[in-house]
């Protein structure tokens, strides 16, 4: 049986718990490595002194580990660095916040040659590769480039900019063609999709075919695998006694008042400042409804290390403080604001205790919240979704309330609107994300990858030693 390893640059096994604080994407892998026998790779999250190159084997949650520590300097450089402080942003169309300097590329570069050294003796003959996301963009290359002539798959879970975006990272090109040296290239959405075969057209004549591309001599195939979420486990957990109790706690302190909920990394992506203006602006159109509503949003700091989301984390406390400040009454606060994680089934109860999910990223590649506040509502009294057009979840998800999340007044409006859906026309917009919630689930998207990477058998012209 063909062995898969998945490639990361963070490595979270499952727990045993499925409704625990995992997340659906590490169920779905981690049931894949169990059922193929299968590795996860990458980077343990320590930091050492000095990079020894000594993969840590654990078996966890049935699911064999292999990590490596890096050292600061390779943290800095790669994942605060490069990664975090160039890609990201550039990716998600905020060349505003993106930075670059040489040492981040060569950082970016190290880890990648180094991951492949440390990966290169645990590949077996007939193992397919998955690597995921935009830290690991060269790896391909890096493999190809040490002999590996395996079946390698790449999928990148944030969107693809567009071309004169791109355009302006240094070097983009010798960048981004290292994913010819994938079989696979797979993204969220048909939008990322045509952007990524748009610049290779204009950047290197590539020739697009029926899903597949060629350019610099070589062809890959090439495809949109949307993600989902585990949504039988997130339905169940939304019905467990932790979420239960967790929407009894909630329902005194809620009162008898319309919940409109937010749950998001504390990421300037999120479109969270603009989702709190977009509120302000729905309290002073609705003066006379405002005192039965409430927002709470729920946001995690995440890349604490980087300025850029020191702003946006201040940004946030002004602006949450601003309008407590404006709007609050003695018996009421119009936002909670909550900076701390929670448990899966403890977040499943609070979404299905919200008549309102609040979803505005300004570019996401996905967004599995949306997916998740679907998952979680009560069938016969379910919730209204507002979601961004610019999430690759809308694309899925056409029966949401979406807006332009740039928009304060559009916020405002789809607030309004959903906080007085009548429940027959709930139901029917219910019912058809939950279809597509239920039918695009995690599995889905990991067979689906899977079946197309096995099925990849393009000739792999090797590349000649450097
Ligand atoms: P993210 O940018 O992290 O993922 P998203 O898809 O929304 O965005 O996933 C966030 C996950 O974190 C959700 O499962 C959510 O429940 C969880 N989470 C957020 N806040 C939490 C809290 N306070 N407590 C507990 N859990 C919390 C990237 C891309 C997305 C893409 C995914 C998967 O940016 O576009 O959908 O990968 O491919």
């Amino acid at each position: 049986m063909t062995r898969l390893i998945v490639v990361s640059n963070r490595v979270t096994p499952p727990t045993a718990d499925a409704t625990g604080s995992q997340g659906g994407l590490a169920v779905a892998i981690g049931e894949a490595l169990r059922e193929n026998g299968g590795v996860w790779f990458g980077w343990s999250g320590q930091r050492v002194p000095e990079f020894t190159g000594q993969v840590n084997l654990q078996r966890a949650g049935g699911v064999t580990t292999a990590t490596v520590d890096l050292e600061e300097q390779d943290v800095d450089e790669y994942y605060n660095g490069y990664a975090n402080k160039t890609l990201w942003p550039l990716f998600h169309y905020r060349i505003d916040l993106t930075e670059y300097d040489r040492s981040f590329d060569a950082g970016y570069a190290r880890v990648n040659q180094r991951f492949a050294d440390t990966l290169l003796p645990i590949i077996q003959p007939d193992d397919i590769i998955w690597v995921h996301d935009y830290h690991l963009i060269p790896l391909a290359r890096e493999l190809r480039a040490r002999g590996v002539t395996n079946r390698i798959g790449f999928f990148l879970h944030i969107p693809w900019p567009p071309m004169r975006l791109l355009a302006t990272l240094p070097r983009h090109k010798e960048l981004v063609s290292g994913l010819f040296d994938y079989d696979l290239v797979g993204f969220q959405t048909h939008e990322w999709l045509e952007a990524f075969c748009d610049y290779f057209q204009r950047e290197a004549d590539a020739e697009v075919g029926d899903g597949v591309m060629s350019a610099f001599g070589r062809t890959v195939r090439i495809g949109a695998f949307p993600i989902g979420i585990d949504a039988g486990a997130f339905k169940e957990a939304a019905k467990s006694a932790e979420a239960l109790a967790a929407r009894e706690r909630m329902r005194e302190s809620i009162a008898g008042r319309q919940m409109i909920v937010g749950v998001d990394r504390l990421d300037y992506s999120k479109g969270l400042e603009e989702r709190f203006l977009g509120y302000e602006r729905f309290l002073a159109d609705n003066p006379e409804r405002c005192q039965e509503v409430f927002l709470l949003q729920i946001a995690p700091p995440t890349r604490s290390e980087i300025g850029s989301y020191q702003e946006i984390r201040n940004k946030l406390d002004a602006l949450s403080g601003r309008i407590n400040g404006a709007y609050a009454e003695v018996d009421w606060v119009p936002l909670r604001y909550v900076n701390r994680g929670y448990p899966r089934a403890v977040l499943a109860g609070i979404y299905r205790t919200a008549r309102l999910g609040l979803v505005t990223p300004l570019r996401d590649g996905m967004n599995l919240v949306a997916k998740e506040y679907v998952a979680a509502q009560d069938p016969a009294d379910p919730g209204v979704l507002v979601l961004s057009q610019f999430a690759g979840a809308a694309l899925q998800m056409p029966e949401a309330l979406l807006v332009n999340p740039f928009s304060q007044e559009e916020i405002a409006e789809a607030i309004a609107e959903g906080l007085g859906m009548r429940k027959a026309e709930r139901i029917r917009r219910w019912e058809a994300l939950m279809h597509n919630v239920e039918s695009c689930d995690v599995r889905r998207w990991r067979d689906d990858f899977v079946a197309a990477l096995e099925a990849a058998r393009l000739p792999v012209a090797m590349r000649p030693p450097a």
